[in-house]
């Protein structure tokens, strides 16, 4: 029996039943509803928001929430629903790592009953947006240097500032907004259309271009205290979101790759150059080869991992590794199977080219390469290099 060069240590087989029904579901929505509109919507700088019900209606909206309209599943199922999407494109496991670890985990976790009851049913069905409004245009890795800030009116809250780099934010009906208060940083949920407030669509963007990506402004915006999170106060707060889209993406960006590989071993095996398949050479099957490997572990290392969180044993060191080390393969495939198409490989006939200019974001987003590194430098050493 050949082994499957997407999946050479058999993780399928580690999987429950409902894992596997997960990932099928989504790949077909992946085959039948994304891979035929993605190319264009990134030529056109479109984020293809009719596929929005379509996510919804399978439940991938705050998939691993209880309650409140969710589905409920466990941290392996929303792995490999976000491995799914972004072998279909970066931008729309965006989406939806927004829409379900930044905006409805927090509400979820730190949100009154009544915020949960009035936001969370709509979220999963995709009639709420969300977006995550933490980086600053001064610096987003260092978000404890925040400028945002609210103040206390009376009953209300007066916020002010400007967040950058903002995934849905032009479309998104609501924002889950980190500002400085005087107890510390809170965060507040602001809805569209609140007076003072913009969200202008960064445009001109050769990365994320099937994704939304905005700026928020924040003129003496009012905040009802019904809209800020009473449960939490501190960088943590956002801290903790983070932790579980980094975990997503540690899966999410092995999908890119093996998309990228797929189409380079389809091509390379019909591809004649002299007198044999390009595959037939040596230094092409030892590149092939070392894809594989690095897909493997990164595979093994996501599996783990999701054991860990579901056993709520999961620890954020933990996630940089994997963020890191997932992210930094991926772009390196991505780099290197456009090369192995040639000319062809600039073309938007072929995936690697669109995988590698999302993988530019991905690597930066949800902390850069550097700070996962100095994160486990921290964990290992002790000692704060930040
Ligand atoms: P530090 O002193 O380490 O921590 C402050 C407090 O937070 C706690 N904490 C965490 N809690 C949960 N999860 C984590 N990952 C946590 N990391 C830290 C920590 O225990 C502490 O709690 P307490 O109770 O003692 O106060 O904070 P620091 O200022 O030293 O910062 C550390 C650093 C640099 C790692 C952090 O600032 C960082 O992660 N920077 C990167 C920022 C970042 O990743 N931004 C992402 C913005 S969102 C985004 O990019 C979305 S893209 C989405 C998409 O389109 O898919
Ligand atoms: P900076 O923090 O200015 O970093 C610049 C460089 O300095 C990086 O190479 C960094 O690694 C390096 N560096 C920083 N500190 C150190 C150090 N101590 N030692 C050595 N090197 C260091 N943010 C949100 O809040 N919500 C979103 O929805 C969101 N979506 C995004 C979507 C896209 C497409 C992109 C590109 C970004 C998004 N971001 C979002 C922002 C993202 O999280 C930030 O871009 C990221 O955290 C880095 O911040 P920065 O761009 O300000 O770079």
């Amino acid at each position: 029996m050949p082994l499957n060069p997407l999946d050479l240590y058999d993780v399928a087989s580690a999987l429950t039943e409902e894992e596997r029904m997960v990932q099928e579901s989504v790949g077909r929505l992946v085959d039948d509803k994304v891979l035929p509109v993605i190319q264009k919507c990134f030529e056109e700088h479109r984020f293809p928001r009719e596929l929005v019900p379509e996510l919804a209606g399978l439940g991938l909206l705050g998939s691993s929430l209880q309650g409140y309209g969710c589905a409920g599943l466990n941290a392996i199922s929303y792995g490999l629903i976000c491995q799914e999407l972004e072998r279909g494109d970066s931008g729309i496991r965006s989406f939806v790592s927004v829409q379900s670890s930044l905006c409805m985990y927090p509400i979820h976790a730190y949100g009154s009953e009544e915020q949960k009851r009035k936001y969370l049913p709509d979220m999963a069905r995709g009639e709420i947006i969300g977006c995550f409004g933490l980086t600053e245009p001064h610096g987003g890795s260092d978000p404890a240097n925040m400028k945002t800030h609210a103040k206390r009116r009376g009953k209300d809250w007066v916020l002010n500032g400007s967040k950058m780099w903002i995934t849905n934010g032009a479309i998104a009906n609501l924002a889950v907004v980190w500002a400085m208060t005087e107890e510390g940083i809170r965060g507040f949920i602001v809805e569209k259309g609140t007076p003072g407030f913009a969200a202008p669509e960064i445009e001109r963007k050769f990365s994320l271009r099937a994704s939304v990506t905005s700026a928020l402004f924040f003129d003496n915006v009012t905040v009802p205290e019904a809209n800020v999170l009473p449960g939490v106060v501190g960088l943590k707060g956002p801290l903790s979101c983070l932790t579980q889209a980094r975990y997503g993406i540690a899966w999410g960006v092995i999908g890119a790759a093996q998309a990228c590989l797929a189409q380079l071993l389809d091509y390379s095996r019909t591809r004649v150059l002299f007198g044999r398949p390009l595959a037939q050479n040596q230094t092409i099957q030892v590149r092939l080869a070392d894809m594989a490997r690095r897909i493997t572990a990164a595979q093994l290392l996501a599996l783990q991992l999701g054991r860990l969180k579901d056993q709520g044993r999961m620890q954020p060191p933990q996630v940089s590794l994997a963020k890191w080390n997932n992210c930094r393969m991926a772009l390196d495939i991505a780099r290197d199977c456009r090369d192995m198409l040639g000319g062809a490989g600039i073309s938007a006939e072929y995936v690697p080219v669109r995988h590698m200019l999302n993988l530019e974001s991905v690597i930066t987003y949800e902390g850069t390469e550097t700070i996962h590194q100095l994160t486990l430098g921290r964990e290992l050493t002790g000692l704060s290099a930040f």
